[in-house]
């Protein structure tokens, strides 16, 4: 089945976190996003782009993704056919990078066609399970005290998987703190590309807490000390930002830069590489794991589809809504079952609905492509 495009418009969003959310790189107080509608032969498809409002987890923002979107890769998208969302690569294939932009339009695209073909997004992808093991990534807190009673209030919600989000002088004695609260919770960390091979002494004194993984410790663009920090600590390395396609995750297995990937289909340029990242891990015995960008409803019930594949043997940062937003924009939100679980969506395409008035009272820009003065 053939679609095409004829119109996108996009709401650049600014929502506020429930609580501030600290990374190696910054807080943020308020989650900002683009949030695209496709429309074609009167079916439409949603799609959140997670570029932030500052380029510290990507080089990407709110602000290159609304320029690259509305400038080039839409226009590349409007009227030309398209047999499945797959076809993004192609479309764009004359552009270089803006992996996040690139996702969210791809996100759409999988909306479209699951509601034309009547198939939800878990039955496109190859999906297997009806809910998913879920943890929680909390940020950098006051002090250890207070990351001990905020990781004991989401372990009451009936999170059974704790992140912790690591940077140097705020690693170990947290690690400590967390794990001699909690002995037996499963517990990870992630430094978001904090750390260089002189600080290495403080990551390999992470291998005494019996973690699952250290998350993207080094640089995004350096395997090889990656290679070398693998070689000289047990607990199995995990690169989230360094993976930006199949290649680089063949490329790091092959050189020993890691021994699990964290899948984000944003930062993949789409479903489409984080399906291929899965079947490659699959293949070798690697674990992987569906990561999170604090998305909206919009992302989360993707993230959820590709989580139901049967490579994600680890719990995702997929959290339920109420742990990020007092109020999404789509609906049905999503809740923690007793198990630490959460159920993947069953309708047609992403299974949710956005909400206009919802979304019109958090957007802060708004545009159509094509534009009024374009033809
Ligand atoms: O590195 O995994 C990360 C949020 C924003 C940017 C980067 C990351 C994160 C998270 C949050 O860890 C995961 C979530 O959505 O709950
Ligand atoms: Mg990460």
């Amino acid at each position: 089945m053939n679609l095409r495009v004829e119109r996108a418009e996009l709401w650049h969003v600014r929502m506020r976190l429930v609580s501030p959310f600290e990374t190696s790189f910054g807080v943020e107080h308020d989650r900002e996003a683009v949030i695209l509608r496709l429309r074609a032969d009167g079916i439409e498809g949603w799609g959140e782009c997670v570029a932030g409002a500052f380029p510290g987890y990507s080089y990407e923002t709110v602000g290159t993704a609304w320029h690259v979107l509305q400038d080039f890769f839409l226009p590349a998208v409007i009227r030309r056919p398209m047999g499945s969302a797959a076809d993004l690569r192609s479309a764009l294939a004359a552009s270089k990078g803006h992996p996040l932009a690139r996702a969210g339009i791809e996100l759409a695209l999988w909306d479209l066609f699951g509601k034309a073909s009547g198939m939800s997004l878990k039955e496109m992808l190859g999906g297997e399970r009806s809910s998913v093991p879920v943890g929680v990534s909390i940020g950098i807190q006051a002090d250890a005290p207070t990351l001990v009673e905020v990781a004991a209030a989401y372990l009451r919600d009936g999170y059974r998987r704790l992140k912790l989000k690591i940077r140097p002088g705020r690693d170990v004695e947290d690690v400590r703190a967390v794990r001699k609260a909690f002995p037996e919770v499963a517990l990870q960390v992630d430094a978001n590309s904090a750390y260089d091979r002189e600080q290495a002494r403080s990551l390999q004194a992470l291998d005494d807490f019996g973690l699952l993984l250290v998350e993207q410790p080094l640089a995004e663009d350096d395997l090889l000390d990656h290679a070398w920090l693998q070689a000289r600590m047990r607990t199995p390395l995990c690169l989230d930002e360094s993976i930006l396609s199949e290649r680089h995750a063949r490329q790091a297995l092959d050189v020993g830069a890691c021994g699990v990937i964290n899948i984000k289909p944003a930062r993949l340029g789409g479903l489409t590489e984080a399906v291929r990242v899965h079947d490659l891990c699959r293949s070798r015995g690697v674990p992987v794991w569906c990561g999170g960008m604090l998305e909206t409803g919009i992302g989360r019930a993707a993230n959820l589809a590709l989580a139901s594949l049967p490579g994600f043997t680890l719990p995702g940062d997929i959290s339920a809504s109420a742990r990020y937003y007092a109020h999404d924009i789509a609906e049905p939100t999503f809740a923690l079952n007793a198990d630490s679980t959460i159920d993947v969506p069953a309708g047609a395409g992403l299974g949710v609905e956005v909400q206009l008035d919802s979304l019109e009272r958090v957007a802060v820009r708004r545009a159509v492509v094509p534009g009024a003065t374009a033809r």
